[in-house]
């Protein structure tokens, strides 16, 4: 029965784990939450802008911080509520990991639990995972995006099976985006999210535990040795941040597919992960750990083309055969829909980034996400001088007194070397 976890009750408008979603975000605090909502803010998001306060802030700087704060409380707020009402309660369990890797000589290898909305290009990114040594794999949690939460449940499970590892949890969690409605991709990944490619039923068996308590389990069963690589909205990530914060210094390293500095997929300054999410996704890019993001701009130059798949096609097996059915759905769809010229490799460059970080290059920003822009909703704002100039109200008129320094929290992969991931890429699914 896949049915992860769901809330007894939700007394909020906080959808995030089930229930209807509002259209807006909702900016009412309950009382009883309003004091810790204000005490967490300030404790977990202190750093948040860190904009350096050398000089006495400006009237606007203040101005904008209050208004600002007071919305970030709010959805803090809110999500935190619902997550203690419907929250599992965080065991230190045994894994349930049986036999696998664990018992291979993968003491060098990465561990990483891969955030998960599959997805075409999920499934080739898991796919590349499973097929590399370089990655301990040690869970797969579910998250609404591409498909909905039990259809990517559903194929995340059929992954595990294809690939005769069912000692990997595979987790569900959150049931929609925190504060809007869920906006499924059936157009790029198909009617089941696979390309329309009908895998045999599951061997495996969905893992019980709610996926952002896995997260928070085996990050504190594994201190500053797993690396989370989130490939879907971060809607999970976030739910695991507002319910054990302390994960933030354990975490090794937070590599994401997503987001964009030039421009989006979706709109035009969006792109689909952070869009499907934003406030999920401002609350992970804040958390204050390391944070790597493989967004389009570099997503966009790995486009895999007929001739790769040629290359593939050469070649046999269940996953390689599998790969090659979704790879000719993803280049038919993107000729269909599309510029053309291949399928960009999103979700299996963030994987790709996590076996071999050399493949792409990157850039300390400043990042924050843009919730409430009428045509930037979910955009992914960098500030590539990491300054912002001081505006001191004279009179009348502000007067530019300065710039004030803005802590990078985000290395934004600028740069990648498609060739060479693509022809990992390739190399990792051929007879498999
Ligand atoms: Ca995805």
């Amino acid at each position: 029965m896949l049915t992860p976890r769901l809330p007894e009750d939700s007394l909020l408008p906080f959808c995030g784990l089930g229930g209807p979603c509002p259209e807006v975000i909702p900016i009412i605090i309950p009382q009883s939450v309003k004091d810790w909502s204000a005490e967490s803010s300030l404790r977990s998001r202190g750093a948040r802008n860190n904009v350096r306060r050398t000089f006495p802030p400006s009237n606007l700087i203040a101005r904008n911080a209050t208004l600002r704060h007071a919305a970030c409380s709010a959805s803090i707020a809110l999500a935190l509520a619902v997550v203690a009402f419907a929250g599992a309660p965080i065991t230190r369990a045994n894994e349930n990991r049986g036999t696998g890797p664990a018992a291979n000589p993968l003491a060098a290898a990465k561990k990483v639990i891969i955030d998960t909305d599959p997805g075409t290009d999920d499934a080739l990114a898991i796919l590349l995972a499973l097929n590399s040594p370089e990655l301990d794999v040690r869970a797969l949690t579910v998250v609404p995006g591409n498909v909905t939460a039990q259809q990517g449940l559903e194929n995340a499970l059929k992954l595990a099976s294809l690939t005769n590892r069912c000692d990997i949890p595979v987790a569900g969690g959150a049931q929609h985006p925190l504060f809007q409605k869920l906006i499924t991709a059936e157009l790029w990944h198909g009617a089941n999210g696979l390309a329309n490619v009908e895998l045999p039923a599951s061997k495996c068996k969905a893992d019980p535990r709610f996926g952002p308590d896995l997260i928070i389990q085996m990050i504190h069963d594994s201190p500053h040795e797993i690396t989370l690589v989130p490939v879907g909205p971060l809607t999970n990530i976030a739910l695991a941040l507002l319910k054990d914060p302390s994960i933030v210094p354990l975490v090794k390293e937070v590599v994401i597919m997503g987001g964009s500095i030039s421009g989006g997929n979706v709109n035009a300054a969006a792109e689909a992960n952070i869009y499907n999410d934003p406030e999920a996704a401002e609350i992970v890019f804040h958390a204050g750990w390391r944070l790597t993001m493989v967004g389009l701009d570099v997503g966009d130059k790995t486009l895999y083309d007929q001739a790769h798949l040629d290359q593939l096609s050469k070649t046999h097996g269940p996953e390689n055969d599998f790969a090659v059915k979704v790879l000719t759905f993803l280049i038919g769809q993107e000729a269909k829909y599309g510029a053309g010229g291949g399928s960009p490799m999103y979700d299996p460059l963030a994987v790709g980034t996590a076996i071999d970080p050399t493949i792409v290059s990157k850039q300390a920003m400043h990042v924050d996400v843009e919730s409430r822009g009428e045509f930037t909703r979910g955009e992914t704002v960098a500030n590539r001088r990491n300054a912002v100039e001081r505006n001191v109200l004279h009179g009348d008129r502000y007067v530019i007194e300065g710039l004030d320094h803005v802590e990078p929290n985000v290395q934004v992969c600028t740069g990648v070397n498609a060739d060479k991931f693509l022809q990992l890429l390739n190399s990792r699914l051929a007879g498999k």
